[in-house]
Parts: C-alpha cells; sequence; structure tokens
C-alpha cells in the first residue's frame, strides 16, 4: 500500500527542463553526458518530454509536483566573477574567454531533481519533522551551482517551519561532496511508515582517488543523517562497488531503486551485497525486505548504464498488488534488459509486475534517466496541505507549462548557438513569466532583483 492509516504518500516532484538544456560534456563518468558532447539539443521537446512524463504519472493514479529550472545563463555568477557590462554582454564576454565557466554557467542540469536534496520522511525523524538536506554536488563545478536556488525552491516548496526542515548544502568541499536522493534509498512498510533509510558512498574523504569520480562520501552520508536525526537502528551506510563506478554508474540510482519492501538492483550495485542485505534485514520494521537482483550474466554493467534499467521509478499504482517499474524506453530497445524486464514481471508473485515505458530521451543523452527528473518526498496529508500547493500538478497547471515551453523555448540549441546574447534575454523572459506559473514571487531569480546597468 502506498497510504498507511496516516495517508502518507509518496509525491514526485520533478525537475522542469529549464530553456538552456544543451549538451556540452560537462560530467566525467558519466559516460551519456561524454558521448553526446556537443550534440544538437532539442530545449522545447526535452521539456515537453519531462511534462508529458509527469503527466503519465498522473494519469496512472499518483501524485506528482513540479520544480522550476534554474537561471541559466548563471549571469549573477559570472558577475562575480568579475564580467561587467549588460546582462548580455556579460554572457557574449564569459563565453569567448572563459569557455568552461560559460559552460558550466548555462547548464541545464538542475533538471535532475534526484540531485537537488536528500530527504527524510517524518516517520523516520526524531523531532517529527520532514527533513531535507539540500545537495552541494561539489565535484561537477556546473552542479555546485544548484545549491543555492535549490534550498529557496524547497523553502517555497515546504515553509511551515513547524513541519519541515529544510537545511543548506554541506560545505562544499571534496571530503563532504553529497549528491542528494541519487544516492540514498529508503525501504518501508508503507509511505508513511518508520523506514531503513539506506546512504550509499563511493569513497571515504581519507581515500585515495583512482577512476571514475566517486561523487559521495560516506562523511556526508553521516553529516545528514545525523542532521536529519534518524534512527541509527534505521539507518544503513553501504559502499557502492568501485567497479560500476568505473562502469559509468556516477550515481547509486543508476544501479539501484527502492521502494517500499523492495529494492532492485544489479548484481554489482555494492560492495558488499550480503552484509547490506543482512544489515536492512536486521532494522527492516514491520515488513520482510524483497531484494530482486539483476544477474551481470543476464544484465551487464554495461547495458545497465546504457538503458538505465536501475533509474526507473518504482512505484505502486492504486490498488495493486504489486510494483509497476516506470522505465525509459531505451530499457525496450536494448534486447538483454527488454528480455530482462518480460522475465521478471513474468514470474509467478513478482514483487514488480509491470512495466510502463516513457520517454526522456533528451535527458537521457546527458545521464538522467525517469528516476534523475523526480525528487521523492514523502508527505503526509497535513504535511501535504502545509506545502505550497502551487508546485502540485494538475491539468490545468500542466497545460499551463506547456504553453510556456512552446512560446518561450528554442526547438533546437546547437554548440555554435551557445554565445548568443540573445539566449540571455530569452531566458530571462521565459523565468519571469514563470514566477507567475509557479508560486515563487516576484524577485525569485536574482536577475528579478538587481538593477543592471
Ligand atoms: O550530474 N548530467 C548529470 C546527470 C545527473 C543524473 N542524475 C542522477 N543519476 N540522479 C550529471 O552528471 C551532464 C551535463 C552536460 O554534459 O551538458 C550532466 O550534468
Amino acid at each position: 500500500m502506498t497510504e498507511t492509516a496516516s495517508g502518507a504518500e509518496e509525491i514526485n516532484f520533478d525537475g522542469l527542463v529549464g530553456p538552456t538544456h544543451n549538451y556540452a560534456g560537462l560530467s566525467e563518468g558519466n559516460l551519456a553526458s561524454a558521448r553526446n558532447a556537443n550534440m544538437v539539443a532539442r530545449p522545447r521537446e526535452a521539456a515537453l518530454q519531462g511534462l508529458a512524463k509527469m503527466q503519465r504519472l498522473r494519469a496512472l493514479g499518483l501524485s506528482q509536483g513540479v520544480l522550476p529550472p534554474h537561471e541559466r545563463p548563471n549571469i549573477t555568477w559570472l558577475r562575480s566573477l568579475g564580467f561587467t557590462g549588460s546582462d548580455g554582454e556579460v554572457w557574449e564576454r564569459a563565453w569567448r574567454t572563459e569557455p568552461t565557466i560559460a559552460r558550466a554557467a548555462l547548464a541545464a542540469s538542475a533538471m535532475w531533481a534526484a540531485n537537488a536534496a536528500t530527504i527524510s520522511p517524518s516517520a523516520d525523524c526524531a523531532d517529527g519533522r520532514l527533513h531535507a538536506t539540500v545537495a552541494n554536488l561539489q565535484t561537477m563545478l556546473h552542479r555546485v551551482l544548484e545549491g543555492e536556488q535549490t534550498q529557496r525552491t524547497l523553502r517555497c516548496l515546504l515553509p511551515d517551519e513547524a513541519r519541515f526542515a529544510v537545511h543548506p548544502a554541506l560545505l562544499p568541499h571534496d571530503a563532504l561532496s553529497d549528491e542528494g536522493a541519487a544516492n540514498h534509498m529508503r525501504m518501508a512498510a508503507a509511505a508513511g511508515a518508520p523506514g531503513v533509510e539506506i546512504f550509499v558512498y563511493g569513497r571515504q574523504a581519507s581515500e585515495a582517488k583512482t577512476g571514475f569520480p566517486a561523487r559521495q562520501t560516506l562523511e556526508a552520508c553521516r553529516a545528514v543523517a545525523r542532521s536529519h536525526q534518524l534512527d541509527a537502528s534505521r539507518a544503513v551506510f553501504v559502499k557502492q562497488a568501485p567497479q560500476a563506478i568505473d562502469a559509468g554508474a556516477f550515481h547509486n540510482d543508476v544501479v539501484a531503486v527502492a521502494h517500499e519492501h523492495v529494492l532492485f538492483h544489479h548484481e554489482d550495485a555494492f560492495a558488499d551485497k550480503a552484509a547490506l542485505y543482512a544489515e536492512v534485514r536486521a532494522k527492516a520494521q514491520g515488513f520482510e525486505p524483497v531484494f530482486v537482483e539483476a544477474p551481470r550474466g543476464r544484465v551487464g554493467l554495461d547495458d545497465a548504464v546504457t538503458s538505465y534499467l536501475f533509474n526507473s521509478q518504482l512505484v505502486r499504482l492504486p490498488g495493486a498488488r504489486s510494483l509497476t517499474l516506470v522505465a525509459p524506453t531505451e530499457v525496450r530497445e536494448n534486447n538483454k534488459t527488454a528480455a530482462y524486464v518480460a522475465e521478471m514481471i513474468a514470474q509467478p508473485n513478482a514483487a514488480i509486475e509491470q512495466v510502463e515505458y516513457v520517454e526522456v530521451r533528451e535527458s537521457m543523452r546527458n545521464g538522467g534517466g525517469p528516476a534523475c527528473l523526480r525528487l521523492r518526498i514523502v508527505m503526509t496529508p497535513a504535511e501535504r496541505a502545509a506545502a505550497a500547493q502551487g508546485f502540485f500538478l494538475d491539468d490545468a497547471l500542466a497545460a499551463q507549462l506547456e504553453a510556456w515551453v512552446k512560446k518561450h523555448y528554442r526547438e533546437a540549441l546547437a554548440p555554435d548557438d551557445l554565445g548568443d546574447p540573445a539566449l540571455v534575454g530569452e531566458t530571462q523572459a521565459a523565468l519571469d513569466e514563470l514566477t507567475r506559473i509557479l508560486p515563487l514571487g516576484g524577485g525569485f531569480y536574482p536577475f528579478q532583483r538587481i538593477g543592471r546597468d
């Protein structure tokens, strides 16, 4: 059951793809980002695919929220680095003289809301509040810029401090490297029941670095668990297998996903699977964990990473006996993953008994599947009522957002278009209008507050 006696419900909040969606090859260790660097991006299609995915989940009977894109290009940041002139001039000069900085300032990566924060439902937290810690995303220059706005967004969404604790990002340092919910899973008898929170890290701060970046440290995981006032008897810290990171699983959610009593994962996801199973079994309250493991003989890590099989959303549709996997269409296009899924759902008494395929190809090309695009927030009815209502998607809001995308977004963004000073005015006009569609308020985006030149 998604709902307990308390009526708590897991709500997916998806990041709305921003108007500067592009392929800049910014993320070392993210194979799709590297492979598709400098491709022509289709921002309008990307945003519409994201909205269609949200609407599909609503049509299946699930609640859905939406989070706004960030201000990009990030002119405020560029000014802090000494660029001057009109906003268009700042952008044109930065693009011409500081390509690395400018590309980071343009990235629409806040769309991957799984990296926005780590969320602990109130049922898990000693003070009975719902806790959120903004992710510092310090591994990648283009992503470390996200924390500031994410914090303001979450404070808009979760305004009541008696019910919600929104913690700022951990100090952005290598020792406290934190990528939010992408490296965090929760298992529970039902959404509103006390859960086992599983924090997945790639390295300890003291460990020597080899291979692709391990973006999450154990120290960051423990800091989040402490701040959220989790009971040690229900928190688990587990190391990601280094070979998974080196195969392109830059976040745990590329090789594992959990919902309620089910953990679906690749055989090579964790450094010590047996220890994880034993600890989760010992700490589970009121439920028997079910581990669904995809063996490497059926699905190689390479297939997991190219298809994003595990970057699916695992959900319980209203009234359903078992769970549904909301998977990217790439899983269906890969013979091995398609066959594996067909067989998995056909098992008698399968824990995951249905699959729904969704098309988020523009996001996938940058290494973001259906699960990357959403931040899960479990809310009790009282918390939901206390949250800002305008972030919850309904048909009217979806239609407004769709019209807004069609009005403002370019159809295509080629590498040569990115330095165009006109892009600044266009994106600012779009975001300015968005503050009147979502409950962000005037002055939400820095360009609205600062009188320039
Ligand atoms: O951080 N890609 C993102 C993808 C994040 C996916 N999120 C989860 N797995 N939860 C990243 O690597 C690529 C941007 C570019 O290259 O233009 C990028 O940032």
